[in-house]
This record gives C-alpha cells, sequence and structure tokens, in this order.
C-alpha cells in the first residue's frame, strides 16, 4: 500500500506551457535593451523567479543595471506577459493534465500547486483549473525559490499533510531539487537525462496513471 495522500503540481511546464509567452516577453524586453537571446537559453529560465531571469538575462547581455531601473524592466516585461497569459483558454492545459487531476479528486487525494510564478491565479482561472486544487502555493507567498525547498513544504503543510506523503510534479530541475530537499517523492516531467534525481520521468501528465502513483 502507498502512503501517497497529496500531489503537488508545479504549474508552467506541466499543467500549462507557459514558457513560451515568458520567453517572448523575455525577448521583447532584451531586443528593447540592444541584444537577442536563444528559445535554447531560455529554458534556464524555467522554474526561476522574475528576479533572478532578469538577472540571467542581463548577463546575457552584458548589460549592468541597478535598482529601481532593475524593478522597472521586470514590471514591464511582466505587463507583456500578463497581456498575453489574460488570453488563454482551456485549449491550452497540456494534455492528461486535466483527466489526471479529475481521477486524482476521485481517488479522493489532496492536491496542492507549488509554483514559482507570481501569476499563478490569473493563469489557473484563464484556463478553468482552480477548482481542484485544494492548496495554492505561488511567487506571491515564497520568500525563497526553488531549489529551496519551501514551495513545496508550504504546499504539505496546508494541506496537513507530511512531506513523505507527498508526490511533486515537476519539469525543471530546480523543481526536482526542491521537492527532494523536501523529503519528497518527484515525477519529472521531460527527459530523464535532463531530471537527474527524479523517482520516475514522464514526458507528460498523459502518461501519468492511479497505478504509477501508488507505485511510487
Ligand atoms: P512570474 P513554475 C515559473 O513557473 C516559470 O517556469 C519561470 O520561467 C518564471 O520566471 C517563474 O514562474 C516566475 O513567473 O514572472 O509569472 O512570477 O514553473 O514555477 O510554475
Ligand atoms: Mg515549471
Amino acid at each position: 500500500m502507498s502512503n501517497i495522500k497529496a500531489c503537488i503540481f508545479d504549474l508552467d511546464g506541466v499543467i500549462v506551457d507557459t514558457a513560451v509567452y515568458h520567453y517572448k516577453a523575455w525577448k521583447r524586453l532584451a531586443n528593447e535593451l540592444g541584444f537577442d537571446f536563444t528559445e535554447e537559453a531560455n529554458e534556464k529560465l524555467k522554474g526561476i523567479s522574475r528576479k533572478e531571469s532578469l538577472e540571467l538575462i542581463l548577463g546575457w547581455g552584458g548589460i549592468e543595471k541597478q535598482e529601481p531601473e532593475r524593478d522597472n524592466l521586470a514590471h514591464r516585461k511582466n505587463s507583456w506577459y500578463v497581456e498575453m497569459i489574460s488570453e488563454m483558454t482551456p485549449a491550452e492545459i497540456l494534455p492528461g493534465a486535466k483527466e489526471f487531476l479529475s481521477n486524482l479528486k476521485e481517488a479522493g487525494y489532496l492536491i496542492a500547486l507549488g509554483s514559482a510564478s507570481k501569476n499563478a491565479g490569473i493563469i489557473l482561472t484563464k484556463v478553468g483549473l482552480n477548482d481542484y486544487f485544494d492548496a495554492i502555493v505561488d511567487g506571491n507567498i515564497i520568500t525563497a525559490s526553488k531549489p529551496d525547498p519551501q514551495v513545496f513544504l508550504k504546499g504539505a503543510e496546508m494541506l496537513g499533510v507530511d512531506s513523505s506523503e507527498c508526490v511533486v510534479f515537476e519539469d525543471a530541475i530546480a523543481g526536482v531539487e526542491a521537492a527532494k530537499a523536501g523529503g519528497m517523492k518527484v515525477v519529472g516531467i521531460g527527459s530523464s537525462e535532463n531530471l537527474p534525481g527524479a523517482d520516475l520521468v514522464i514526458a507528460g501528465l498523459h502518461e501519468m496513471n492511479m497505478e504509477q502513483l501508488e507505485k511510487l
């Protein structure tokens, strides 16, 4: 018998693919500052906070900025990003995500969100998935970003379960490390070479089922 009682989901890359909108908005900002970066470089921004993303991008462009301009730049990027995610619809839920959430609910598992994004609330509302979550931990609540386990520990606390009773679903290496540091099982979404340390790696939630969950 598995002792798993709760599932904690990362948002971007697991439930929806907002990385493409982050990329477009950051690219627009970089272009305005006079440089560019590739989609490949964008991979490094997955799962990390807005502030840390800006620091990396400015580094790629060899640009030094101090506060309050850094804050203004992050704010500009976010306003373009929010414009794009405000147009999201349920059609943008990644394959299998809604079905898996429904199966979990039906089977009595608790469900939490554990995302670095400060925009998680808007996204869940736009794609119509709010009601599946018993707890939402996002970038507005946390003070330490992944790979710090805070985001997932807070999720377990809000659900009233122990870390050992949680499985985290994550697409970013920083998130896999965060879940492990929190003493949780972790299912990596993506490819095993990018997600060392995960207990199981699948291509997406369409490949997940109750049987696999119980075996973790
Ligand atoms: P925001 P996740 C993360 O979401 C994204 O993967 C990452 O690229 C982004 O910088 C971060 O959210 C912060 O997002 O600017 O909306 O606060 O994967 O943790 O769900
Ligand atoms: Mg992610």
